[in-house]
């Protein structure tokens, strides 16, 4: 009946608790307050605006989209692929509602999205479903050759009429290209330019949140 047919949610994913969204809120809009006032920024800021050495506010360019999580599954309430499987199998059962600790090795900026890459646990990753880096490799080729757990992240901002979606295919993108060169040594890490608008940097010390595994129904 149809009451079972909406138990399947809109995505499964690691919640990041309140004290954290608001310290993971903060460290974030620093980084991009920082980013925007670099030379190295400055110069390459054609790829955000269509013009040469226009100036970009980054922290009013990307929207914020709702509270930080990053997705392990995607189910679209049962219509993706896999979706059913994954909301039934035991270990996603028995984690549910458990909390661990994501930790946040890196943020990027991309013209389109900003994100932090996470960087999973050998537990976190039995949540983790198997081919997820490789669906995407129609679009990024290279990205099936990556490691489990490569796509994880926590989308922090989107351009204007950018779905969050794309947050994890700009990181797989940005991984499957040669490290780019450190342009700045800044307080908080190494940032590199991979061009096209593409930022990342690695935090010297990773951010650790705690967050709750559960599922989004909307
Ligand atoms: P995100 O994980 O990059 O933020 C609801 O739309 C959530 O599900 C968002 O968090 C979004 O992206 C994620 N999402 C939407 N469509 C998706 C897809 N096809 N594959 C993976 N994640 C998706």
């Amino acid at each position: 009946g149809p009451l079972e047919e909406t138990t399947i949610p809109l995505f499964f994913g690691w919640f990041l608790l309140s004290p954290v969204q608001v310290k993971v809120g903060c460290s974030s809009m620093d980084f991009l307050k920082t980013l925007d006032t670099l030379e190295a920024f400055k110069k390459n800021t054609a790829d955000f605006t269509g013009q040469a050495e226009k100036e970009v506010d980054l922290e009013q360019y990307f929207e914020a989209k709702g509270s930080f999580h990053c997705t392990t599954k995607f189910c679209n309430y049962g219509k993706a692929d896999g979706a059913t499987e994954y909301a039934g199998n035991p270990v996603v059962k028995k984690s549910y509602g458990s909390v661990s600790e994501l930790s946040l090795t890196a943020l990027f900026v991309t013209p389109r999205t900003f994100g932090a890459r996470v960087c999973l646990t050998e537990e976190q990753l039995q949540l983790w479903p198997a081919d997820t880096e490789k669906e995407s490799e129609a679009s990024i080729p290279g990205s099936a050759s990556l490691p489990a757990g490569s796509r994880a992240h926590i989308t922090l901002g989107c351009a204007e009429g950018v779905e969050p979606v794309q947050t994890g295919l700009d990181l797989l993108q940005i991984l499957t290209l040669p490290e780019g060169e450190v342009v700045e040594e800044m307080e908080l890490g190494s940032l590199r330019y991979y061009g096209e608008g593409r930022w990342m940097l690695s935090l010297r010390e990773p951010i650790c949140a705690a967050a709750c595994f559960s599922s989004y129904y909307g």
